[in-house]
């Protein structure tokens, strides 16, 4: 049999809700960086009332880790973020920029829809929220650890009645004021990814370009189904896509992926590249629990440009 992309760690999932010290139900869909040699997680976690909000984790060797005692980042209740997290934040993503704080971005809920919140931190302490870069509706938004042409350089997911829900590309001079959009990549009809996808972990660096870990979703008649591909980018023009493996390379097969919150979801906001090769993906299984795995960079790069799917 041939052996999985992503090898799952043993001892999943690695973190629950028991394992945090305040109420939640869930621990998913949680953004990953090393600082100062440790992995810090900043997990969503659903609240009995349904809506989201994060917490914090950290680890010494990024597969054991520990929750904080109180919440990361939790719905703003005054000041000009309040109207548009009324109903919760979620799916944050870290980007580690040289010489910037680290940027973070998450899904910001509300009666108007959902749109992407920026904000910062230096040390995950204390948090700084910056702006609100899109309008409605607009999720997923990941920014690449490096500029290009003096611009930031982001994907996200623009929601859509007439395509389905692709992925784009924007630029901003100053991460406020983003622009220059345009679709880099569209889900394929008959195929895993067929219903919609979205940006998924921050992009990393491979020795062919930037590799970024999207979701992709199957409609079936019991339900849809998330599961992870892979997508390389140009290194200079982050924008222009080399190659997107035709097959997954992650889907929901452990128990605690198949059922729970929303069964059927592996979903992605984080990986961490490693010197020797490796990247550590950390998904959440069915909105509920916190995976990872390793994978060798290189084979997601042969996935990519071997048997390669059209972006569009
Ligand atoms: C998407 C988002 C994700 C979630 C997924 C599966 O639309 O809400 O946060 O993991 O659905 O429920």
């Amino acid at each position: 049999m041939k052996t999985a992309v992503v090898n799952r760690y043993a001892k999943n999932p690695i973190l629950t809700k028991e394992q945090v010290p305040y109420k939640v139900e869930t621990v998913h869909n949680a953004g990953v960086v090393k600082h100062q040699g440790k992995y810090v997680m900043l997990f969503r976690s659903h609240l009995q009332n349904g809506r989201s909000i994060i917490g914090l984790a950290e680890s010494a060797d990024g597969f054991s880790f520990s929750a904080s005692k109180d919440p990361f980042l939790v719905p703003a209740t005054e000041g000009p973020f309040a109207e548009y997290e009324e109903f919760g934040v979620e799916d944050l993503r870290i980007c580690a920029l040289q010489g910037e704080d680290y940027l973070l971005t998450y899904s910001a809920y509300s009666r108007h829809g959902v749109r992407i919140a920026l904000a910062r931190t230096a040390d995950f302490r204390q948090v700084e929220r910056v702006a609100m870069i899109s309008q409605p509706d607009m999720r997923n938004a990941v920014i690449f650890p490096e500029k290009r042409n003096g611009r930031y350089v982001r994907l996200d997911r623009p929601h859509s009645e007439i395509s389905p829900w692709s992925i784009c590309v924007s630029y901003s001079p100053d991460l406020i004021h983003w622009g220059d959009s345009r679709v880099v990549m569209k889900p394929v009809s008959y195929h895993w990814d067929e219903m919609k996808i979205g940006p998924g972990a921050t992009p990393f660096r491979s020795d062919a370009g930037w590799l970024h870990i999207y979701h992709g979703v199957f409609e079936t008649m019991a339900g849809a189904v998330y599961r992870l591909g892979v997508a390389l980018h140009d290194f200079d023009d982050p924008g222009k896509i080399l190659g997107v493996s035709d097959d997954w390379i992650l889907q929901p097969e452990d128990p605690w992926e198949i059922t729970g919150y929303v069964s059927n979801v592996v979903f992605t906001c984080g990986a961490v590249p490693e010197e020797d090769g490796t990247v550590k993906i950390y998904w959440g299984g069915a909105d509920t629990v916190m995976c990872v795995g390793t994978a060798k960079i290189a084979d997601l790069v042969t996935m990519c440009l071997e048997r390669s799917r059209p972006p569009f």
